[in-house]
């Protein structure tokens, strides 16, 4: 009879040990998995979104709760679209934009009164694109300069982020692409290879304790 109450005290641990593994496993994938799917959100912008504004504010610029990538190197990946007034739209600033941090940034003068329209778009830390758009109303006093704005949409002259070349633009699109989606494979890889390990070692654990 001993042997049997014995064997059932080892059942019962190597349920707890394989109970183990598999929280050691659980938390292992929340641990490393949870920032990979976290997108970035919007924090703040200025001008702020529903705001009157009366003096030029020089440039634009959104605010996200962590750093944006730069993927400017391999074509579009960011970028601030300042259209306005609402009646009679233009395009305003050089198509340029500079990322610091968690904060891009795009230098504009504002031209005619009225409700302008800011779109935007940026790469979050886990490679996710997010964009938004807000307005603001510009109701310049009588001292502003006012620009003129452009009727088509500008595009980004310096920085060497303009694709020029076809093909070279759509290889940096392909590339950029694989690039995302290769960081989360390497997130789910290493939760996978976590998980893996956890089983293995609960497996051990199991095929040496029946051992007499
Ligand atoms: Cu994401």
């Amino acid at each position: 009879m001993a042997p049997l109450r014995e064997s059932r005290r080892h059942a019962r641990m190597l349920k707890r040990a394989a109970l183990a593994g598999v929280v050691l496993a659980v938390a292992t994938l929340g641990a490393t998995a949870a920032p990979a799917f976290a997108h970035n959100y919007l924090v703040g912008s200025t001008p702020s979104a529903g705001s009157v504004v009366t003096e030029q504010p020089g440039s634009v610029s959104i605010t996200t709760n962590d750093n944006l990538l730069d993927l400017s190197g391999q074509g579009e990946g960011s970028a601030i679209q300042v259209t306005g007034p609402a009646d009679a739209p233009r395009f305003y600033g050089d198509g340029c934009s500079t990322i610091a941090g968690p904060t891009l940034e795009a230098a504009v003068q504002l031209g005619q009164p009225g409700e302008y329209t800011v779109v935007w778009q940026v790469v979050s830390t886990d490679g996710h694109p997010i964009s938004d758009s807000f307005t603001f109303t510009w109701q310049p006093d009588a001292t502003q300069v006012l620009a003129e704005g452009s009727a088509a949409a500008p595009e980004c002259a310096t920085g060497g982020s303009a694709p020029v070349d076809t093909d070279a633009a759509g290889t940096d699109a392909a590339e950029s692409g694989s690039g995302v989606r290769a960081t989360d494979l390497l997130w789910i890889g290493g939760a996978l290879v976590a998980i893996l390990a956890a089983i293995g070692v609960t497996l051990l654990v199991l095929r040496r304790r029946p051992t007499p």
